[in-house]
């Protein structure tokens, strides 16, 4: 059996990263976005080589994901949103827009597209992936970008 080895240089100059941060639940998105960059910064990426677009909802992020992939400039895209439950069924419409618009772009434009959306029952619960029990989802984002940056490398 051949197992493809991720090999991380922990250098990762010359890696053009997009990230698609939407600003609705904006408290929420500014932490999962100081998370993002500041772990891609700690992994030696240039922060030179980062373009932040910044969108009004989650439901905005496929669009403007599909223009960056489009461009063949960046090597991954890293999507960053809030989706938080409320009274109306509205959530559910908002999650299956964004989910499966990024999932098709990469498939798609063949380019990992990071899916650091948050969709949750309440806002304590976000706040619980920012950083509290369960982890930063903006630094995982970031971790997730250049591991399937070096997966794609060497397959
Ligand atoms: N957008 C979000 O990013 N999160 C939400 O929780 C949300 N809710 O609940 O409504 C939301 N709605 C706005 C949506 O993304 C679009 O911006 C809007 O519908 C205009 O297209």
């Amino acid at each position: 059996m051949k197992k493809i080895k991720v090999v991380s240089e922990n250098n990762e100059s010359n890696l053009n990263v997009a990230i698609v941060v939407s600003r609705f639940n904006q408290d929420v998105t500014s932490e999962l976005l100081n998370g993002a960059v500041n772990r891609l910064e700690e992994l030696q990426v240039d922060l030179n080589d980062v373009t932040v677009v910044e969108v009004p909802g989650a439901v905005e992020i496929p669009l403007i994901a599909k223009k960056l992939a489009k461009k063949q400039h960046y090597d991954v895209i890293i999507t960053l949103g809030a989706i938080i439950r409320g009274e109306t069924s509205h959530y559910d419409y908002v999650c299956e827009m964004v989910s499966q618009g990024c999932q098709k772009i990469s498939l798609d434009f063949d380019i990992p597209v990071i899916f650091g959306v948050l969709t949750t029952e309440n806002e304590q619960q976000a706040w619980d992936r920012l950083g509290g029990a369960h982890g930063h989802k903006g630094q995982d984002a970031a971790d997730a970008a250049i591991e399937m940056h070096h997966i794609l490398k060497q397959i």
